[in-house]
Protein backbone atom coordinates (compact mmCIF):
# COMPACT_ATOMS: atom_id res chain seq x y z
CA UNK A 1 0.00 0.00 0.00
CA UNK A 2 1.50 3.45 -1.14
CA UNK A 3 1.00 5.48 2.04
CA UNK A 4 -1.16 8.78 0.96
CA UNK A 5 -4.00 11.28 1.74
CA UNK A 6 -6.64 8.66 1.14
CA UNK A 7 -5.57 5.85 2.71
CA UNK A 8 -3.78 7.17 5.72
CA UNK A 9 -6.85 6.43 7.89
CA UNK A 10 -6.92 2.66 7.15
CA UNK A 11 -2.74 2.37 7.90
CA UNK A 12 -3.11 4.44 10.75
CA UNK A 13 -6.00 2.03 12.11
CA UNK A 14 -3.05 -0.63 12.35
CA UNK A 15 -1.18 1.75 15.18
CA UNK A 16 -3.78 1.88 18.09
CA UNK A 17 -1.54 4.44 20.23
CA UNK A 18 -2.76 7.18 17.82
CA UNK A 19 -6.32 6.63 18.41
CA UNK A 20 -5.67 7.99 22.02
CA UNK A 21 -6.64 10.76 23.66
CA UNK A 22 -3.99 12.93 26.14
CA UNK A 23 -5.73 15.59 27.82
CA UNK A 24 -9.28 14.99 26.10
CA UNK A 25 -7.56 15.72 22.50
CA UNK A 26 -6.38 13.40 19.77
CA UNK A 27 -2.71 12.89 20.39
CA UNK A 28 -0.94 14.27 17.73
CA UNK A 29 2.30 11.99 17.74
CA UNK A 30 5.31 13.81 16.79
CA UNK A 31 8.26 12.66 18.08
CA UNK A 32 8.99 9.89 15.42
CA UNK A 33 12.40 10.60 15.96
CA UNK A 34 13.18 9.43 19.28
CA UNK A 35 11.12 6.59 18.99
CA UNK A 36 8.21 5.42 16.45
CA UNK A 37 4.89 3.96 17.51
CA UNK A 38 4.14 0.01 16.87
CA UNK A 39 2.09 -1.50 14.18
CA UNK A 40 -0.14 -4.03 15.94
CA UNK A 41 1.80 -6.73 13.75
CA UNK A 42 4.40 -5.95 15.61
CA UNK A 43 2.86 -6.17 18.91
CA UNK A 44 1.16 -9.36 17.93
CA UNK A 45 4.04 -11.20 16.92
CA UNK A 46 5.85 -10.12 20.67
CA UNK A 47 2.74 -11.44 22.62
CA UNK A 48 2.34 -14.50 20.14
CA UNK A 49 6.42 -15.63 20.87
CA UNK A 50 6.14 -15.06 24.37
CA UNK A 51 2.78 -17.15 24.66
CA UNK A 52 3.56 -19.89 22.22
CA UNK A 53 7.20 -20.05 21.23
CA UNK A 54 9.15 -18.86 24.31
CA UNK A 55 12.75 -21.33 24.45
CA UNK A 56 16.49 -19.92 24.81
CA UNK A 57 18.20 -20.00 21.16
CA UNK A 58 20.60 -21.69 19.79
CA UNK A 59 20.77 -24.70 22.87
CA UNK A 60 18.23 -26.48 22.86
CA UNK A 61 17.46 -30.03 20.89
CA UNK A 62 13.85 -29.33 22.18
CA UNK A 63 11.11 -28.85 19.67
CA UNK A 64 10.45 -24.70 21.26
CA UNK A 65 14.27 -24.20 21.21
CA UNK A 66 14.66 -24.98 17.60
CA UNK A 67 11.71 -23.33 16.70
CA UNK A 68 12.32 -19.88 18.72
CA UNK A 69 15.81 -20.45 17.05
CA UNK A 70 14.41 -20.68 13.24
CA UNK A 71 12.55 -17.59 13.89
CA UNK A 72 15.98 -15.44 15.38
CA UNK A 73 17.91 -16.68 12.60
CA UNK A 74 15.34 -16.01 10.13
CA UNK A 75 15.08 -12.44 11.40
CA UNK A 76 18.74 -11.98 10.72
CA UNK A 77 18.35 -13.10 7.44
CA UNK A 78 15.26 -10.51 6.35
CA UNK A 79 17.58 -7.92 8.08
CA UNK A 80 20.18 -8.54 5.83
CA UNK A 81 18.09 -8.73 2.87
CA UNK A 82 16.54 -5.45 3.91
CA UNK A 83 19.97 -3.34 3.89
CA UNK A 84 20.94 -5.48 1.13
CA UNK A 85 23.71 -6.67 2.72
CA UNK A 86 26.11 -9.43 1.72
CA UNK A 87 25.48 -12.52 4.15
CA UNK A 88 24.05 -13.01 7.29
CA UNK A 89 27.46 -13.16 8.76
CA UNK A 90 27.38 -9.49 8.29
CA UNK A 91 24.08 -8.85 10.74
CA UNK A 92 25.29 -8.43 14.83
CA UNK A 93 22.08 -8.24 16.88
CA UNK A 94 22.66 -5.43 19.53
CA UNK A 95 20.45 -3.43 21.85
CA UNK A 96 20.44 -1.14 19.73
CA UNK A 97 22.55 2.34 17.50
CA UNK A 98 24.02 2.96 20.71
CA UNK A 99 25.29 -0.51 21.83
CA UNK A 100 26.39 -0.54 18.01
CA UNK A 101 28.80 1.82 17.94
CA UNK A 102 29.81 1.16 21.58
CA UNK A 103 31.09 -2.55 20.38
CA UNK A 104 32.74 -0.77 17.03
CA UNK A 105 34.28 1.50 19.26
CA UNK A 106 35.70 -0.94 21.79
CA UNK A 107 36.70 -3.49 19.03
CA UNK A 108 38.17 -0.98 16.61
CA UNK A 109 39.76 -0.08 19.42
CA UNK A 110 41.58 -2.95 19.92
CA UNK A 111 42.12 -3.82 16.46
CA UNK A 112 42.43 -0.53 14.51
CA UNK A 113 43.24 2.47 16.74
CA UNK A 114 46.32 2.75 18.80
CA UNK A 115 47.95 5.87 20.48
CA UNK A 116 47.64 8.96 17.90
CA UNK A 117 45.44 7.34 15.46
CA UNK A 118 42.59 10.06 14.20
CA UNK A 119 39.11 9.32 13.80
CA UNK A 120 36.96 11.73 12.05
CA UNK A 121 33.65 12.84 13.21
CA UNK A 122 31.23 15.34 12.57
CA UNK A 123 29.53 18.85 14.57
CA UNK A 124 25.92 16.87 14.15
CA UNK A 125 26.41 13.59 15.80
CA UNK A 126 24.66 12.02 18.50
CA UNK A 127 25.84 11.93 21.71
CA UNK A 128 26.04 8.42 21.03
CA UNK A 129 28.98 8.42 18.26
CA UNK A 130 30.77 11.05 20.33
CA UNK A 131 30.67 9.95 23.73
CA UNK A 132 32.72 6.23 22.85
CA UNK A 133 35.25 7.80 21.08
CA UNK A 134 35.93 10.21 23.45
CA UNK A 135 36.04 6.91 26.37
CA UNK A 136 38.65 5.74 23.42
CA UNK A 137 40.45 8.47 23.43
CA UNK A 138 40.67 8.68 27.14
CA UNK A 139 41.79 4.69 27.23
CA UNK A 140 44.35 4.80 24.10
CA UNK A 141 45.11 8.10 22.98
CA UNK A 142 42.88 8.72 19.76
CA UNK A 143 42.72 11.87 18.36
CA UNK A 144 39.21 12.82 17.45
CA UNK A 145 38.93 15.11 14.15
CA UNK A 146 35.34 16.88 13.88
CA UNK A 147 33.60 17.92 10.33
CA UNK A 148 32.17 21.21 10.32
CA UNK A 149 28.42 21.93 9.42
CA UNK A 150 27.46 25.43 7.72
CA UNK A 151 24.58 27.55 8.69
CA UNK A 152 22.49 25.64 6.32
CA UNK A 153 22.77 22.66 8.34
CA UNK A 154 25.19 20.89 5.79
CA UNK A 155 28.30 19.37 6.21
CA UNK A 156 31.57 21.48 4.77
CA UNK A 157 32.59 18.39 2.28
CA UNK A 158 36.01 20.41 1.62
CA UNK A 159 37.23 21.08 4.78
CA UNK A 160 36.11 16.80 5.23
CA UNK A 161 38.76 16.25 3.06
CA UNK A 162 41.57 18.70 4.79
CA UNK A 163 40.86 16.67 8.03
CA UNK A 164 42.49 13.23 6.43
CA UNK A 165 46.00 12.84 7.17
CA UNK A 166 48.53 9.56 7.26
CA UNK A 167 47.13 9.21 11.03
CA UNK A 168 43.55 8.84 9.96
CA UNK A 169 41.75 5.66 10.15
CA UNK A 170 38.56 6.23 10.75
CA UNK A 171 35.32 7.93 9.49
CA UNK A 172 32.21 7.98 11.74
CA UNK A 173 28.83 10.07 10.76
CA UNK A 174 25.32 10.12 10.99
CA UNK A 175 23.49 9.51 7.89
CA UNK A 176 20.89 11.50 8.64
CA UNK A 177 21.06 14.13 11.41
CA UNK A 178 18.53 13.78 14.31
CA UNK A 179 18.31 18.23 14.68
CA UNK A 180 18.98 19.39 11.33
CA UNK A 181 17.27 16.13 9.63
CA UNK A 182 20.22 16.77 6.88
CA UNK A 183 20.53 13.68 4.77
CA UNK A 184 24.73 13.26 4.60
CA UNK A 185 26.35 12.40 1.49
CA UNK A 186 27.59 9.26 2.68
CA UNK A 187 28.12 7.67 -0.51
CA UNK A 188 30.57 10.34 -1.46
CA UNK A 189 31.90 10.57 2.01
CA UNK A 190 32.82 6.60 1.50
CA UNK A 191 34.24 7.20 -1.45
CA UNK A 192 36.83 9.89 0.00
CA UNK A 193 37.27 8.00 3.19
CA UNK A 194 38.41 4.47 1.14
CA UNK A 195 40.38 7.00 -0.95
CA UNK A 196 42.70 7.93 1.93
CA UNK A 197 42.96 4.52 3.26
CA UNK A 198 40.17 4.58 5.57
CA UNK A 199 37.36 2.56 7.27
CA UNK A 200 34.03 4.25 7.45
CA UNK A 201 31.12 3.52 9.70
CA UNK A 202 27.45 5.24 9.08
CA UNK A 203 25.03 5.87 11.90
CA UNK A 204 21.69 4.87 10.34
CA UNK A 205 19.86 5.19 12.95
CA UNK A 206 17.53 7.94 11.36
CA UNK A 207 17.77 6.78 7.87
CA UNK A 208 17.05 3.30 8.06
CA UNK A 209 13.60 3.78 8.89
CA UNK A 210 12.52 6.75 5.92
CA UNK A 211 14.16 5.88 3.26
CA UNK A 212 16.02 2.74 0.85
CA UNK A 213 19.07 1.61 2.06
CA UNK A 214 21.23 -0.56 0.17
CA UNK A 215 25.12 -1.18 1.89
CA UNK A 216 26.63 -2.32 -1.20
CA UNK A 217 25.78 0.83 -2.65
CA UNK A 218 26.62 2.89 -0.28
CA UNK A 219 29.67 1.04 0.35
CA UNK A 220 30.01 1.99 4.10
CA UNK A 221 32.31 -0.60 6.27
CA UNK A 222 29.78 -0.87 9.28
CA UNK A 223 25.87 0.63 9.39
CA UNK A 224 24.36 0.94 12.68
CA UNK A 225 20.73 1.35 13.37
CA UNK A 226 17.63 0.37 16.17
CA UNK A 227 14.34 -1.34 16.13
CA UNK A 228 12.84 0.85 18.00
CA UNK A 229 12.64 4.02 15.36
CA UNK A 230 11.80 1.81 12.60
CA UNK A 231 8.38 0.44 14.41
CA UNK A 232 9.83 -2.26 15.96
CA UNK A 233 10.59 -3.04 19.23
CA UNK A 234 13.06 -1.81 21.76
CA UNK A 235 16.28 -3.36 23.01
CA UNK A 236 16.95 -4.52 19.91
CA UNK A 237 19.37 -3.20 16.90
CA UNK A 238 21.68 -4.04 14.32
CA UNK A 239 25.36 -4.06 13.59
CA UNK A 240 26.48 -4.39 10.16
CA UNK A 241 30.11 -5.09 9.28
CA UNK A 242 31.41 -6.29 6.41
CA UNK A 243 32.49 -10.03 6.71
CA UNK A 244 36.63 -9.02 5.92
CA UNK A 245 36.63 -6.70 8.64
CA UNK A 246 33.91 -8.13 11.38
CA UNK A 247 35.94 -11.52 10.85
CA UNK A 248 38.95 -9.89 12.05
CA UNK A 249 38.03 -7.98 15.09
CA UNK A 250 38.04 -8.90 18.27
CA UNK A 251 34.43 -9.52 20.55
CA UNK A 252 33.19 -7.36 22.86
CA UNK A 253 31.89 -8.84 25.59
CA UNK A 254 32.56 -12.34 26.92
CA UNK A 255 29.84 -14.84 27.51
CA UNK A 256 27.54 -17.67 26.56
CA UNK A 257 26.78 -18.02 22.52
CA UNK A 258 30.07 -15.64 21.59
CA UNK A 259 32.54 -18.95 22.40
CA UNK A 260 33.28 -22.28 20.75
CA UNK A 261 35.31 -23.75 23.55
CA UNK A 262 36.58 -22.75 27.11
CA UNK A 263 38.83 -23.85 30.04
CA UNK A 264 40.66 -22.05 32.55
CA UNK A 265 43.51 -22.25 30.08
CA UNK A 266 42.39 -21.19 26.75
CA UNK A 267 38.95 -20.10 25.20
CA UNK A 268 37.98 -20.09 21.45
CA UNK A 269 35.61 -17.64 19.65
CA UNK A 270 32.55 -18.45 17.72
CA UNK A 271 32.41 -17.53 14.14
CA UNK A 272 30.36 -14.40 12.70
CA UNK A 273 27.72 -12.93 13.93
CA UNK A 274 27.90 -15.02 17.16
CA UNK A 275 31.58 -13.63 18.07
CA UNK A 276 29.88 -10.27 18.68
CA UNK A 277 26.59 -12.17 20.40
CA UNK A 278 27.25 -12.62 23.87
CA UNK A 279 24.46 -13.82 26.29
CA UNK A 280 21.21 -14.46 25.34
CA UNK A 281 19.83 -12.54 22.48
CA UNK A 282 16.97 -10.51 22.33
CA UNK A 283 15.23 -13.51 20.04
CA UNK A 284 11.60 -11.99 20.46
CA UNK A 285 12.81 -8.98 19.61
CA UNK A 286 14.48 -9.68 16.41
CA UNK A 287 11.58 -11.56 15.13
CA UNK A 288 9.41 -8.58 15.78
CA UNK A 289 11.97 -5.99 13.95
CA UNK A 290 11.58 -8.66 11.19
CA UNK A 291 7.90 -8.52 11.28
CA UNK A 292 8.44 -4.62 11.29
CA UNK A 293 10.64 -4.88 8.09
CA UNK A 294 7.42 -7.11 6.47
CA UNK A 295 5.40 -4.19 6.84
CA UNK A 296 7.67 -1.42 5.62
CA UNK A 297 8.68 -3.02 2.74
CA UNK A 298 4.89 -3.94 2.19
CA UNK A 299 4.24 0.14 1.74
CA UNK A 300 7.36 0.50 -0.05
CA UNK A 301 10.22 2.26 1.50
CA UNK A 302 10.50 4.64 -1.88
CA UNK A 303 7.02 5.20 -1.00
CA UNK A 304 7.27 6.15 2.51
CA UNK A 305 10.16 8.19 1.85
CA UNK A 306 7.86 10.27 -1.04
CA UNK A 307 5.36 10.36 1.66
CA UNK A 308 6.91 11.65 4.30
CA UNK A 309 8.86 14.30 2.24
CA UNK A 310 5.25 15.51 1.16
CA UNK A 311 4.71 15.88 5.00
CA UNK A 312 8.24 18.03 5.73
CA UNK A 313 7.37 19.64 2.68
CA UNK A 314 3.90 21.04 3.67
CA UNK A 315 5.45 21.48 7.66
CA UNK A 316 8.12 23.76 6.63
CA UNK A 317 5.81 26.06 4.33
CA UNK A 318 3.74 26.27 7.38
CA UNK A 319 5.89 26.84 9.98
CA UNK A 320 7.47 29.59 8.06
CA UNK A 321 4.31 31.81 8.69
CA UNK A 322 4.93 31.48 12.44
CA UNK A 323 6.48 34.74 13.48
CA UNK A 324 9.34 34.99 15.26
CA UNK A 325 10.04 31.19 13.82
CA UNK A 326 13.87 29.82 13.72
CA UNK A 327 13.96 26.77 11.63
CA UNK A 328 17.69 24.80 12.03
CA UNK A 329 18.72 23.00 9.45
CA UNK A 330 17.91 23.94 5.80
CA UNK A 331 19.62 21.45 3.77
CA UNK A 332 18.71 20.66 0.31
CA UNK A 333 18.72 16.69 1.23
CA UNK A 334 16.47 16.98 4.39
CA UNK A 335 14.60 14.06 5.98
CA UNK A 336 11.42 14.48 7.79
CA UNK A 337 12.78 15.99 11.23
CA UNK A 338 12.56 20.10 11.88
CA UNK A 339 14.10 21.70 15.06
CA UNK A 340 13.06 25.47 15.69
CA UNK A 341 12.62 28.04 18.22
CA UNK A 342 10.14 30.41 18.24
CA UNK A 343 11.13 33.93 19.41
CA UNK A 344 10.41 34.79 23.07
CA UNK A 345 9.41 31.85 24.09
CA UNK A 346 11.33 28.79 25.63
CA UNK A 347 11.53 25.25 23.94
CA UNK A 348 10.57 23.97 27.26
CA UNK A 349 7.55 26.15 28.11
CA UNK A 350 6.63 25.33 24.44
CA UNK A 351 6.79 21.97 24.83
CA UNK A 352 4.94 21.44 27.93
CA UNK A 353 2.11 23.92 26.36
CA UNK A 354 1.42 21.80 22.78
CA UNK A 355 1.36 18.77 25.33
CA UNK A 356 -1.80 19.72 26.99
CA UNK A 357 -3.18 20.80 23.47
CA UNK A 358 -1.96 16.94 22.34
CA UNK A 359 0.72 17.29 20.46
CA UNK A 360 3.37 15.18 21.69
CA UNK A 361 6.99 17.01 20.05
CA UNK A 362 10.45 16.92 21.85
CA UNK A 363 12.48 19.84 23.71
CA UNK A 364 15.98 20.39 24.94
CA UNK A 365 19.44 19.37 23.24
CA UNK A 366 18.24 16.36 21.39
CA UNK A 367 21.21 14.19 22.45
CA UNK A 368 23.50 16.01 20.57
CA UNK A 369 24.89 19.16 22.04
CA UNK A 370 27.64 20.43 20.05
CA UNK A 371 25.19 20.84 17.24
CA UNK A 372 23.32 22.90 19.54
CA UNK A 373 26.81 25.24 20.42
CA UNK A 374 27.08 25.69 16.51
CA UNK A 375 23.66 27.08 16.17
CA UNK A 376 24.51 28.76 19.84
CA UNK A 377 21.55 27.82 21.81
CA UNK A 378 20.79 25.68 24.77
CA UNK A 379 18.28 23.93 23.33
CA UNK A 380 15.40 23.25 20.66
CA UNK A 381 12.16 22.62 20.03
CA UNK A 382 11.23 19.62 17.48
CA UNK A 383 8.87 18.03 15.01
CA UNK A 384 9.74 14.76 13.32
CA UNK A 385 7.06 12.52 10.95
CA UNK A 386 6.69 8.94 10.16
CA UNK A 387 4.63 7.28 7.60
CA UNK A 388 1.45 7.42 9.88
CA UNK A 389 1.39 11.06 9.81
CA UNK A 390 -1.03 13.45 7.87
CA UNK A 391 -1.22 17.25 6.82
CA UNK A 392 -4.50 17.44 9.43
CA UNK A 393 -1.72 16.71 12.15
CA UNK A 394 0.22 19.07 11.10
CA UNK A 395 -1.85 21.36 10.85
CA UNK A 396 -3.09 20.88 14.90
CA UNK A 397 0.58 21.41 15.14
CA UNK A 398 0.09 24.95 13.82
CA UNK A 399 -2.91 26.29 15.21
CA UNK A 400 -1.67 24.81 18.81
CA UNK A 401 1.53 26.83 18.16
CA UNK A 402 -0.28 30.05 17.77
CA UNK A 403 -2.66 29.30 20.67
CA UNK A 404 1.10 29.03 22.62
CA UNK A 405 1.95 32.28 21.20
CA UNK A 406 -0.94 34.00 22.14
CA UNK A 407 -0.23 33.10 25.81
CA UNK A 408 3.05 34.80 26.01
N1 LIG B 1 22.25 8.12 16.50
C1 LIG B 1 21.28 8.97 16.09
C2 LIG B 1 21.48 9.74 14.82
C3 LIG B 1 20.12 9.10 16.84
O1 LIG B 1 19.17 9.93 16.41
C4 LIG B 1 19.96 8.34 18.02
C5 LIG B 1 18.75 8.49 18.91
C6 LIG B 1 20.97 7.45 18.39
C7 LIG B 1 22.11 7.39 17.61
C8 LIG B 1 20.86 6.56 19.58
O2 LIG B 1 19.91 5.59 19.35
P1 LIG B 1 19.48 4.54 20.48
O3 LIG B 1 18.35 3.80 19.88
O4 LIG B 1 20.65 3.69 20.77
O5 LIG B 1 19.08 5.36 21.67
N2 LIG B 1 18.10 9.71 18.80
C9 LIG B 1 17.13 10.17 19.64
C10 LIG B 1 16.48 11.38 19.42
O6 LIG B 1 16.68 12.13 18.50
N3 LIG B 1 15.59 11.57 20.42
O7 LIG B 1 15.67 10.53 21.26
C11 LIG B 1 16.62 9.65 20.77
Amino acid sequence: MNPNSQNIEQLRADFPILGRQIYNRPLVYLDNAATTQKPKCVVDAIADEYYNLNANVHRGVHYLSQQATELHEAARIRVKEFIGAHSEREIVFTRGTTESLNLLAFSLGEWLLGEGDEVIISTMEHHSNIVPWQMLRDRKGIVLKVIPVDDRGDLLLDEYEKLFTERTKLVSVAHVSNVLGTINPVDEMAEIAHDKGCLIIVDGAQSVPHMPINVEQMDCDFLVFSGHKMYGPTGIGVLYGKESLLSQMPPYQGGGEMIKTVSFEKTTYEELPYKFEAGTPDYVGSHALAIAIDYLEALGMDNIARYEDELLRYAMEQMQTIEGMKIYGESDKKDAVISFNIEGIHHLDLGTLLDRLGVAIRTGHHCAQPVMQRFGVEGMARVSFALYNTKEEIDAFIAALRRVQKMF
